[in-house]
């Protein structure tokens, strides 16, 4: 018998809270935990083996350093003051621009980026490269637009909805809403709700469709100008919302005058029209939300689609609206606002690329390091991401990393990445530490949970990243020293240590900008958490809108407020609701008015010039590359890279490429065949399973394989299949639309 432990799941971005037996540090028993307040006991079958996650035969356990074709382990102290010392000498030589910071955190806890931004800033660099930016980008920008600012994600509200359309989202393997599968069911038992799913093919999501329209790949901007279009014909849309909240409409209904919706959804779709009408009805009638994901982030046109069903939301009164989309308040944001338009945003040297929420585009890095301009990226830390299996274009990584100066991965498994690198440092796991991720949203309430060590740290040398990258800020001296008595405040409670903090900033009104650090030092050391210091801190610097909502809910208004509600979260570790947001969703808006931003200028030419004929033209594909890669299924059978032990599947068929029986038939192969892969960017050579779940002319495989676990390779990695080249205008990578051809290799 163990003893069982609140914790979350850090799998994938719902956290679900997680009840954990624990015996002897190892985790025997997992179930969903029925007191955390959004999952609500729900788990799914990733989550039940989270053990693979915690233990595996590829964990670090000491820092290590490259030498020659292998690592050799050394000590913290060396390895801290190698890489200050040189990061220091990179910046004095190069400028800096030569450094990049990269990931700072995946679905399972962000923390570490408080104090990896620091440190960017510190070297006076502001290239931030993030997975962010490999699915959404695209919709980031256009939120800001709308929203008025970027940070303001908005997101779909599905449970408080009666029509719940996915579009490009496959939920029931990928979840990406509380409590996914109960909810899908809800929908399709409940005669007073609908789901419609939009989606090439016949998704595990669309089986449970009222309606499913298998459009053609990569048509979904056609589609949606039709469907506009269709309800404009009808006057469907809700005049009064639009009247009420949305400004620049009078422009952009124009966009769709005289667009041809029938003969776009049968002639290029190859929908039936009389399907479409119906989807355009239930949309703009009912109480509609609309779940976009990586079919439209990760495709053709990603920008002008987002635009487009943000148009189709703001026109049916559905955005900004609970049970709709909304704009949730967070914590802490997603990242920083960032506006290409002001000249003092930063361009990459090679693309003159902008950052969207501050992220720059990992299609783009491998360029910005091989470049030969003076400035290119020379020095690099990775942490908590793993761009040699995550970031398309593998081949093109592996060669900007030999054209590094320095390499640093921080990391719980000696990954891809870190094999490259020159410096390994190991990190403790989520856990093993207190952390949290951005991905707490709710609306109106805010739920919140810090996640607590439940296991006892493998390797005893293991740090939290924030403080790893503490360590570099201060063996670099960009910290002033501080007074002993910030550090024994700590040691008093949060009240009496901010009293003091306070004071000292008073009088040190130039180390102000170095709150968060000072914080991250002082506080960290008394709590013995760098982590929990940051949330401190977030707290501290929480907006007024979350400290308004937080007294709503019975908090004390004044300086006591951090605190008490400090407190309340460690003694919550299943989580819980801190805040009750006032007003309406409106009210979250950046607008001066408060009202949606519904005209972006720069999308009217695009959106005007996908028309019907370029559309059918731009969607030929190539002679030599007949077919669809779907470059990364998130099924579940796959953890992004979180899971690296292959046996976590068991017996479960994962490392396949799923293929139409049709195609098959076509290309003379059967289930279990090898057949080989060719794209732009190389080949591979995988096995075959025929699936219903494969539209025609398409070929799936899925994301996070071709993992080296304890030395062996296992499965196809995806991303040696994608080329840099294939992104969009927002260079978000095309992943769902990789033009390929594939061969019989050999019968089993
Ligand atoms: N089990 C599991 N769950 C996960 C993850 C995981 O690794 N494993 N990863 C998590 C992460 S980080 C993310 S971002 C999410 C991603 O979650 P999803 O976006 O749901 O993942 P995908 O598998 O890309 O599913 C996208 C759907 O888009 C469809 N599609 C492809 N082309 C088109 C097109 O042209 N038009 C339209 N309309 N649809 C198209 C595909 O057929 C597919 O069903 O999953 C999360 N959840
Ligand atoms: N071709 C293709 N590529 C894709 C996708 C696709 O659909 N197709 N999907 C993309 C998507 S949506 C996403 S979100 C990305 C995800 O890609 P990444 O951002 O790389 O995220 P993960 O694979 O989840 O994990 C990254 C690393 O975090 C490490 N890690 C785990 N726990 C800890 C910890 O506690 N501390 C530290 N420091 N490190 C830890 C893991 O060992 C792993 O090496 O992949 C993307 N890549
Ligand atoms: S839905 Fe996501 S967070 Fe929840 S148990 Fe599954 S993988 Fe974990
Ligand atoms: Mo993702």
């Amino acid at each position: 018998m163990g003893e069982w432990k609140k914790s979350g799941c850090i799998l994938c971005a719902q956290n679900c809270g997680l009840e954990l037996e624990i015996e002897k540090n190892h985790i025997i028993k997992v179930r969903g935990d029925k007191d955390n307040p959004r999952s609500l006991g729900y788990c799914c079958r990733k989550g039940l083996r989270i053990a693979h996650y915690a233990r595996n035969g590829d964990r670090l356990h000491y820092p290590l350093k490259k030498v020659g074709d292998h690592h050799e382990r050394i000590s913290w102290e060396q390895a801290i003051g190698e890489i200050s010392e040189k990061l220091l000498s990179i910046k004095e030589h190069y400028g800096p621009k030569s450094f990049a910071y990269v990931g700072g955190g995946n679905v399972g806890g962000q923390m570490e980026v408080g104090t990896g931004l620091r440190l960017l800033s510190f070297l006076g660099s502001r290239y931030y490269y993030s997975s962010l930016a490999q699915e959404f980008s695209n919709v980031f920008w256009v939120d800001g637009r709308i929203a008025g600012k970027q940070g303001l994600t908005s997101m779909s509200d599905a449970h408080r909805a009666d029509t719940l359309v996915a579009w490009g989202w496959n939920g029931w393997m990928s979840h990406q809403e509380p409590r996914t599968r109960i909810l899908l069911k809800e929908f399709a038992e409940n005669p007073q709700k609908k789901l419609i799913v939009i989606d090439p093919r016949l998704s595990e999501t669309a089986k449970f469709a009222d309606i499913h329209l298998a459009l053609r790949p990569g048509s979904d901007t056609l589609l949606l100008k039709a469907i506009i279009r269709i309800i404009l014909d009808q006057e469907w849309e809700d005049k009064k919302f639009i009247e009420d909240h949305v400004n620049g409409w009078d422009e952009v209904a124009p966009l769709f005058n005289g667009f041809e919706s029938k003969r776009a959804v049968e002639e290029v779709c190859g929908l039936n029209y009389e399907d479409v009408v119906e989807v355009a009805r239930v949309i703009s009638q009912t109480k509609s939300c609309i779940h976009q994901d990586l079919g439209i982030y990760m495709n053709r046109n990603s920008t002008i689609n987002n635009y487009l069903l943000h148009i189709l939301r703001a026109m049916t009164g559905r955005l900004a609206v609970e049970g709709g989309q909304i704009f949730p308040a967070f914590l802490y944001p997603m990242g920083s606002d960032s506006d290409e338009r002001n000249p003092k945003t930063w361009r990459t040297v090679k693309h003159k690329m902008f950052p969207v929420l501050g992220v720059f585009p990992p299609t783009i890095l491998p360029d910005e390091i091989i470049s030969d301009h003076p400035e290119r990226i020379r020095a690099m830390i990775v942490s908590a991401c793993n761009p040699l299996r995550s970031w398309p274009d593998t081949l093109a990584y592996e060669k900007a990393f030999q054209a590094l100066e320095l390499s640093v991965c921080i990391d719980i498994a000696y990954t891809e990445t870190a094999r490259l690198c020159d410096y390994i440092l190991p990190s403790l796991s989520y856990l093993e530490s207190y952390d949290t991720t951005c991905f707490n949203y709710s609306y109106p309430e805010f739920y919140f949970q810090m996640r607590q060590p439940v296991l006892e740290p493998i390797s005893p040398e293991a740090k939290e990243g924030s403080a790893i990258i503490l360590e570099l800020i201060k063996a670099m001296g960009f910290l002033p020293q501080l007074p002993d008595s910030l550090y024994e405040a700590g040691k008093k409670g949060i009240t009496p240590y901010l009293g003091t903090m306070n004071a000292y900033l008073m009088e040190n009104p130039q180390y102000a900008r170095f709150a968060p650090l000072i914080l991250a030092e002082t506080l960290g050391k008394a709590l013995g958490s760098v982590n929990q210091a940051l949330i401190v801190g977030l707290l501290i610097n929480s907006s007024k809108a979350f400290k308004t909502g937080a007294v709503a809910m019975g908090y004390p208004a004044d300086m006591t407020m951090v605190e008490k509600m400090f407190q309340d979260i460690l003694e919550h570790p299943q989580g819980l609701v801190l805040a009750k947001f006032q007003g309406d969703n409106f009210q979250m808006l950046r607008t001066e008015d408060k009202k949606l931003a519904l005209k972006i200028e720069e999308l009217f030419e695009p959106l005007q010039a996908a028309t019907i004929d370029k559309e059918r033209a731009d969607l030929k594909l190539p002679e030599n590359y007949p077919l669809i890669l779907h470059a990364g299924l998130h099924h579940e059978t796959v953890a992004n890279t979180m899971m690296r032990n292959p046996q976590w599947n068991g017996s479960e068929r994962w490392a396949t490429m799923l293929m139409n029986e049709a195609d098959a038939k076509d290309l003379g192969i059967s289930d279990g065949d090898k057949a080989k892969i060719t794209t732009k960017a190389s080949a591979a050579e995988i096995e075959v399973e025929i699936s219903p779940y494969a539209a025609q002319g398409c070929v799936y495989i899925r994301h996070g394989g071709g993992l080296i676990y304890e030395g062996t390779q296992y499965g196809v990695n995806v991303n040696e299949l994608v080329h840099s080249t294939d992104r969009d205008e927002m260079c978000t990578p095309i992943h769902r639309r990789i033009p390929c051809r594939v061969e019989v290799k050999s019968s089993k």
